[in-house]
């Protein structure tokens, strides 16, 4: 490989302060150190979890920095010691990694692998390094993944190798958003088939869930949002009903539980606001309910604690649940066996160049997922 070795001048997408948008440059990419693997980024797509980073509203992001976390691509090079991936194959890398060694990955029941940045306060690589220069400067990873770069450098246990025919500018999406939204209504809440799911907020993640509702055989799945543009595609993927909080003049919790009976079986936030937090809550059946909360709040939440005496399971989940390095090439041939379709959430494809026309997409309520193309 004539880049093997070499630092790699390439395109990337760099946030530099907290509030600006994206400003694609030039940047050099050092050669993978001793257990980590350079992939040259094919396709990525935005996921609101990107714009969080953009506004400066998630903790432990530091600037500058290259986002994006929902990326496909192909090994160019690979450091000292890494046997599982070889210049070549297509992978996707993992924002949240599989060491394969920690008590939470040698349990069964746990994808929270604790080699996790998510621990860490700043966002560089293991060895607290960066790969990445622009002007001079150090620019931060993020989730040690940073796809918004045409070529990036993660560990080796933070890569999935996948299925040689799977079409890249696809399959990024199950880096996060379908997985993340599949995977909380399959592994998370362990939907039923008969039972009775409500959604709340349908973009690419929400839109999962419906999906994975679907997929487990939930009879009646209602879709709540404030976009009304959303539902046709909610309806498409398997919504029965769509509601928008706007339309009614009580707490959402109050519809739905006239709408059921006695609440939901399941119910899932996809938005990451506390509001919406406790109407989902209070939207499942109180007894028997089980809340799944996928979104994340950058401030704290009280409850009124009868919610959960009752009898409610209230639960939280990271990737949907999937051990990343041994699920995600899975998900990838159930989506080339046709298992699911998750083409039907990419409303949008762009050149890379185009970035934060994505964002503004996204923003305005306009897309689903965008995907851009190196
Ligand atoms: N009531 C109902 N719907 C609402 C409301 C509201 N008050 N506010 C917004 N919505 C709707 C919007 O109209 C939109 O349709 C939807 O909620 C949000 O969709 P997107 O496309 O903006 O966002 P997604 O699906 O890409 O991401 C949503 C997350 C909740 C996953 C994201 O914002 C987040 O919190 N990420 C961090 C946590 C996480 O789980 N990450 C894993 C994936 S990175
Ligand atoms: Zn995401």
């Amino acid at each position: 490989m004539a880049t093997a070795g070499k630092v790699i001048r390439c395109r990337a997408a760099v946030a530099w302060a907290p509030g600006k948008p994206l400003s694609v440059e030039e940047v050099e990419v050092a050669p993978p150190k001793a257990g980590e693997v350079r992939i040259k980024i094919v396709a990525t797509s935005i996921c609101h979890t990107d714009d969080h980073v953009l506004k400066g509203s998630l903790q432990k992001v530091e600037f500058p920095v290259i986002p994006g976390h929902e990326g496909a691509g192909i090994v160019e090079s690979i450091g000292q010691g890494v046997t599982s991936v070889k210049p070549g194959d297509k992978v996707i890398p993992l924002c949240l990694p599989q060491c394969g060694e920690c008590s939470f990955c040698q349990n069964p029941e746990s994808n929270y692998c604790q080699k996790t940045h998510f621990s860490e306060p700043q966002n560089l690589l293991p060895d607290k390094t960066s790969r990445f220069t622009c002007k001079g400067k150090q620019i931060h990873h993020y989730l040690w993944i940073s796809t918004f770069a045409e070529y990036t450098v993660v560990p080796e246990y933070a890569v999935a190798k996948i299925d040689a025919a799977a079409p890249l500018d696809k399959v990024c999406l199950i880096a996060c958003g379908f997985s993340t939204g599949y995977g909380a209504a399959i592994n998370t809440a362990k939907v039923k088939p008969g039972s009775t799911c409500a959604i709340f907020g349908l973009g690419g993640v929400g839109l999962s869930v419906v999906m994975g509702c679907k997929a487990a055989g939930a009879a009646r799945i209602i879709a709540v949002d404030i976009n009304k543009d959303k539902f046709a595609k909610a309806r498409e993927l398997g919504a029965t009903d769509c509601i928008n909080p706007r339309d009614f003049n009580k707490p959402t919790q109050e519809v739905l539980t006239e709408m059921t009976g006695q609440g939901v079986d399941y119910s899932f936030e996809a938005i990451g606001h506390v509001d919406t937090m406790i109407a989902a809550l209070a939207s499942c059946n109180a007894s028997t309910g089980v809340c799944v909360m996928v979104g994340v709040l950058n401030s704290e939440i009280s409850i009124d604690p009868v919610l959960l005496l009752t009898g409610r399971t209230w639960k939280g989940t990271l990737l949907g649940g999937w051990k990343t390095r041994e699920c995600i090439p899975k998900l990838v041939s159930s989506y080339l066996e046709g298992k699911f379709n998750s083409d039907l959430l990419i409303t949008h494809t762009l050149p890379f160049a185009k970035v934060n026309e994505g964002f503004e997409l996204l923003r305005a309520g306009k897309s689903i997922r965008t995907v851009l193309l190196f």
